[in-house]
């Protein structure tokens, strides 16, 4: 059971709104930039930092704050549209995403950017990061989380089965493995490219509780979350039922929105596609 109010799923739903316009804006921005998996899995990290996670926006380095490691690091233009909101960085630097000599390039720099755990974009590697992390806590003490968001595709590496037997065996259940499954990659459909199927089955066989949840359903992952956090026996992994393209008509579900360029008028037929799609959340949240 969500203890999630109808007003807080209302509010959610807002913020999640706001962020996506922003990507399509920063999109804009920059001339181009990976639409399509940024809107897969903005509503699962709106999910995460406005309701879930234990942060200090005065101090993104809060020691006992909860990590979160996004391994899909393409999709550091949903990223950065958070990091401006919560006010760790500028807004107006979002117009400066991925262009040269800006401090937040295509791939988020840990190094330059606040409230970056760890620098990403080279797939396959931010499970092992993120288990290291949660080792951490346990040998220093403390009870933060840390949360880690894979693409499926993303999932073509072999590092991120190291990194899945690994958390197996160790039962690492201070770590959530959340995979974005939005179906598709950067050059088609993740079945048509290299199948992935059964994939729940296959990451409960690396000794994970695996559940399927809708990843634009914010009870559904809220829930989801609180049954991986009172289950102490395996580590869990949510596989994120997502749209890639998520509220932009023009590109929902369609891998060649990948990565793409869009000019002022279709930057204008997002917009209104995001509040046609923002309506109607809006709508089924009010009537539920
Ligand atoms: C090691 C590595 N190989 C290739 C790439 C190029 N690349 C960027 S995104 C992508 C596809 C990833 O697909 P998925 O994880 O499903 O991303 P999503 O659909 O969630 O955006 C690829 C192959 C990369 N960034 N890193």
């Amino acid at each position: 059971m969500s203890t999630l109010s109808k007003e807080q799923l209302i509010s959610l739903e807002n913020k999640a709104h706001a962020l996506r316009n922003t990507i399509v804006d920063t999109v804009l921005h920059a001339g181009s930039g990976h639409l399509g998996g940024a809107l897969s899995m903005i509503d699962a990290v709106t999910l995460l930092y406005y309701r879930r996670m234990n942060i200090n926006r005065q101090d993104p380095g809060w020691p006992d704050r909860d990590r979160f490691i996004m391994s899909k690091g393409h999709a550091g233009i949903g990223f950065v549209s958070v990091l401006a909101d919560l006010g760790y960085i500028q807004p107006e630097d979002l117009k400066t995403f991925n262009l040269t000599g800006s401090k937040l390039g295509i791939h988020l720099d840990a190094t330059k950017v606040p409230g970056v755990d760890a620098s990403t974009g080279s797939l396959g590697h931010g499970l092992s990061i993120a288990l290291g992390l949660a080792i951490a806590a346990q040998m220093t003490g403390r009870d933060y989380l840390t949360y880690c968001l894979l693409g499926d595709g993303e999932c073509n590496e072999g590092a991120v089965w190291e990194a899945a037997m690994a958390i197996g065996n160790r039962n690492q259940n201070n770590l959530i493995t959340m995979v974005d499954r939005n179906h598709a990659m950067l050059d088609g459909n993740t079945e048509d490219v290299m199948k992935l199927e059964p994939f729940q089955d296959k990451w409960a066989a690396f000794g994970f509780y695996a559940q399927t949840v809708n990843g634009h359903d914010f009870a559904a992952m809220d829930r989801a979350i609180e049954e991986a956090l009172a289950r102490k026996d395996k580590p869990t992994c949510l596989i994120l039922d997502t749209v890639k393209g998520a509220g932009v008509d023009f590109a929902a579900g369609d891998y060649r929105w990948h990565y793409g360029a869009i000019n002022q008028e279709l930057a204008q037929q997002a917009h209104e596609s995001l509040e046609r799609y923002h309506q109607k959340r809006i709508a089924a949240l009010k009537g539920a």
